[in-house]
Parts: structure tokens; sequence; C-alpha cells
């Protein structure tokens, strides 16, 4: 797995390392890091990847935990403000509403590690890079892995992530993208299950009693959303991985487990282990060096055929 392949523009940040608060020699690196809650497996192996690279390195991290509201970000990035931190580690939910904070955070010289998911600034010197994955290239991979095993016809659920989030606006156009070449796959019902397992069933619930066996595929933007769709397709008396293929996004272990046991198709790797990139930048932004301003994750496809090859070496 190659985690940073792809460096796009590289660009200075605004903030020279003498304008940067120095800390003081023995004194720890205090970074705040303002998570977007647990919604996820995937969620939770970017937590721990941040906060064990973090305690390795020695740094004071202050975690703060958003239970998927931007309110509660805005709120925590102003704590850290506040605290004086040396930088800030930002996982934003939504793309857009983060000007006047990132503003009030560039004013005090801070630098903002922005990672997994991006925003919408008119301003580009309000954060200093982002570490994501291409989230476009990713429901494109869906795509095309699902018109391949269906030959071009499906109709198609899609379970959509929290409205407003980089990787659901992201994922819906990729996909869209990809099917659009081929006429006779269509997405038939399309809903946000959140990026959560339960609300992925609730709406596959839904979704079944509308269509029931008219589905012959669900494209769900994360794994989670994924396994909730299959306990909604099993309670409905159908085989989750034959009568209705699905494919999702993440690859994590969970998603593994039900490839080897047949229920879920296809995930496209979306890789939450950036704990590393994220304090190598911080390191690189303090010491006064460049930094790219965007590093993307280069992902993979993995189907049922290699589920049980690779389930092994997986590392979240
Ligand atoms: O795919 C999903 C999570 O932002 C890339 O957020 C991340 C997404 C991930 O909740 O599982």
């Amino acid at each position: 797995m190659k985690l940073f392949n792809c460096i796009l523009a590289v660009a200075a940040f605004v903030l020279s390392s003498a304008e940067l608060k120095a800390a003081p020699a023995g004194k720890k690196l205090v970074v705040g890091f303002s998570q977007i809650g647990a919604e996820s497996a995937w969620r939770t192996a970017e937590t721990e990847s941040i906060r064990s690279e973090g305690a390795k390195r020695g740094i004071d991290l202050r975690f703060s935990d958003a239970q998927q509201k931007q309110e509660n970000q805005i709120k925590a990035l102003r704590a850290f403000l506040a605290q004086g931190v040396d930088a800030i580690i930002l996982a934003p939910v939504v793309e857009t509403g983060w000007e006047p904070v990132l503003r009030e955070i560039k004013r005090a010289k801070i630098p903002v590690v922005l990672v997994d998911r991006g925003i919408k600034v008119s301003d580009e010197s309000l954060y200093a890079t982002l570490i994501a994955s291409d989230f476009v290239e990713e429901g494109r991979m869906a795509a095309d892995w699902l018109a391949k095993k269906l030959n071009g016809k499906a109709n198609i659920v899609e379970l959509q992530g929290t409205p407003g989030a980089a990787p659901a606006i992201d994922r819906k156009k990729g996909f869209e993208q990809g099917i659009a070449q081929h006429p006779q796959m269509k997405i038939i019902k399309s809903q946000s299950g959140d990026f959560t397992r339960s609300k992925g069933k609730e709406v596959m619930e839904a979704f079944l009693k509308a269509e029931g066996r008219n589905i012959q595929a669900v494209y769900a933007h994360n794994d989670d959303m994924a396994l909730g769709a299959i306990q909604a397709i099993e309670e409905a008396g159908l085989k989750p991985g034959t009568d209705v293929i699905i494919v999702s996004i993440d690859g994590v272990k969970g998603a593994f487990d039900a490839m080897v046991a047949g229920k879920l198709n296809c995930t496209v790797e979306c890789n939450p282990l950036l704990g590393p990139a994220a304090f190598d930048a911080i390191e690189a932004i303090r010491a006064g060096r460049a930094v790219a301003k965007k590093t993307v994750v280069k992902d993979e496809v993995f189907d049922q055929s290699v589920a049980k090859d690779v389930i092994a070496t997986r590392k979240y």
C-alpha cells in the first residue's frame, strides 16, 4: 500500500518559521486535534493513528470529538486558540463555513493541517496543507468495478455520506461520472445514511420497502453503511452479495470480513492512517520548510476474489 505518492502543487506556507511561536527548549509541542466524531470504523482508525503518532513523538495532543457537528468543531477550534496551541489538526465535517474561525486562527499565526476532508475557502492561505484521498476517483473506481461486474446494466440504490461532506459530494460525483458511460446503469434511489451503520440499515430498509427486488446493486459511500445495508437485506429475506451486489468505500476490517463471508462484493480502499503524515507536515512547517498544499493518498480496489488472501495484512 503506497501511502503518499502524489504531490500536487507545492506552495510554501505563508507563515515563516520565525513568525511561529517557538516552543521553548524542553517544552512539549502542543497540538489541538478537532475530530469529526466516531461515526465509522474508518474514523476511529484515523483517531487512533493520530493519537498514537502524537504520543510516539512526545506531543501534547488536545483531542476534541465533535459528534458530527460543525458547531462543536468551531467551538473546539476557538478553545485551541484560547489555549495558544502550537498547531491544529482539523478533520472538517463539511466543506463550507470555516472562513471566520480560520481567519482568527491565522491572525494568531497557528498553522492548520487539514486531514481526510477538504474545505471550500476563498483564501487558500487559511490552511497550510491538506492530506486526503481523491474521493472523486474512489467513486469512479466503485462505478467501474460495478459496471464490469453487472455488464453495464443495473438498478442501483445509493447510500450517501454526511450531507455537505467532501467525501459525500465527491464520491457521488465520481460514481455518476463512472456510470454515465453505461446508459443502463441507473441510480433509482439515493439518500444520506450519515456514514453510520445504523442509518445505513434504516435507509436500506426504506429502499427495500419501496423497490424490493427491483434493486440489483447498492453503492454505499462507506463500509459502515454497507454493513448496515447487508443486515437490512438479510432481514428482508434476500442474500446480500448474491441477490444484491454491494460495493462500498474505506476498506476497513469489517468490510474484508463481510467479503470473506460472501456478503459484500467490493470495497475501494481509503487509507485513514494519517498520523505520521500530519505530524510530518507540522514539523516541516515549524522548521520553515515548504509543504505541499495537497497530498493525495493513493487507494486501491479490493473485491471478494482477493479478500481472503489480503485480509491478514490489513492494518485497519
Ligand atoms: O470514508 C467515512 C468516514 O472522511 C474519508 O468519513 C472520510 C470518511 C470515511 O466517516 O467512513
